[in-house]
């Protein structure tokens, strides 16, 4: 049997948990959810509510949400892709971490999901600052980080916001970051990514 079931769709919070488990070789059902789905299928809407993926099952009858929580989870277990507690590098995971998850994700999602935060009339007034709000984090995500997010090493914060990245890259926000364009190409040619994204394009094809 599996370790863990994870719901998700590709190009949403999932990925990051699919990079994750390819890291540390864990075994794991994958429950596909889409958009109506997520927000009807009874046995999600039981344990969250809130109809959002990801979310994942754990052997024990577990269920957890919040992509973060679901990070900290693995690399706490695997003890791996996190740098060592009490570190300056930790704080920065932690602090990077938290910016990825709490403001950069719910801008993205303004961008691409405006319908379900204001009235069609306003609808590109709300782009038009969400993105103006996303150059702004760009821009500090490119003058922050080095070879990676916390220094010259990967951490899981890195799948995180190549997560983010990959949903941007497809309508050219990254232009212009140079920082952020290298790691982006370096990570495109990562094997745990390509990888996964072998594996999510055969299960498109089922
Ligand atoms: N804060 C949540 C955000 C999750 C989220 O918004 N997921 C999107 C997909 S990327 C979703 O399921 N949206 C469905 C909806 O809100 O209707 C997390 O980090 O897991």
């Amino acid at each position: 049997m599996s370790q863990y079931t994870l719901y998700g769709r590709s190009e949403t919070g999932s990925d990051v948990v699919e990079y994750l488990f390819h890291e540390f070789n864990i075994d794991y059902n994958f429950i596909h959810v889409d958009e109506i789905n997520v927000k009807t299928n009874q046995e999600i809407l039981r344990h969250n509510p809130l109809g959002r993926v990801p979310m994942i099952k754990l052997s024990n009858g577990q269920y957890m949400i919040e992509s973060m929580n679901i990070v900290y989870h693995l690399v706490d277990k695997a003890g791996q892709l996190v740098p060592k507690s009490n570190s300056i590098e930790r704080d920065k995971f932690n602090q990077f971490m938290s910016f990825l998850s709490s403001s950069v994700y719910p801008i993205i999602l303004l961008i691409y999901h405006p319908d379900h935060y204001t009235s069609k009339n306003s609808e590109s007034d709300l782009i038009r600052k969400a993105e103006e709000i996303i150059n702004t984090y760009l821009k500090f995500i490119d003058t922050s980080m080095n070879k990676y997010l916390c220094g010259n090493y990967i951490t899981a914060a890195d799948y995180y916001l190549y997560m983010l990245l990959t949903w941007l890259d497809e309508d050219g926000y990254l232009s212009g970051y140079e920082k952020i364009n290298s790691f982006f190409n370096k990570m495109s040619k990562n094997q745990t990514i390509l990888a996964v994204k072998r594996i999510q394009s055969e299960r498109e094809k089922k």
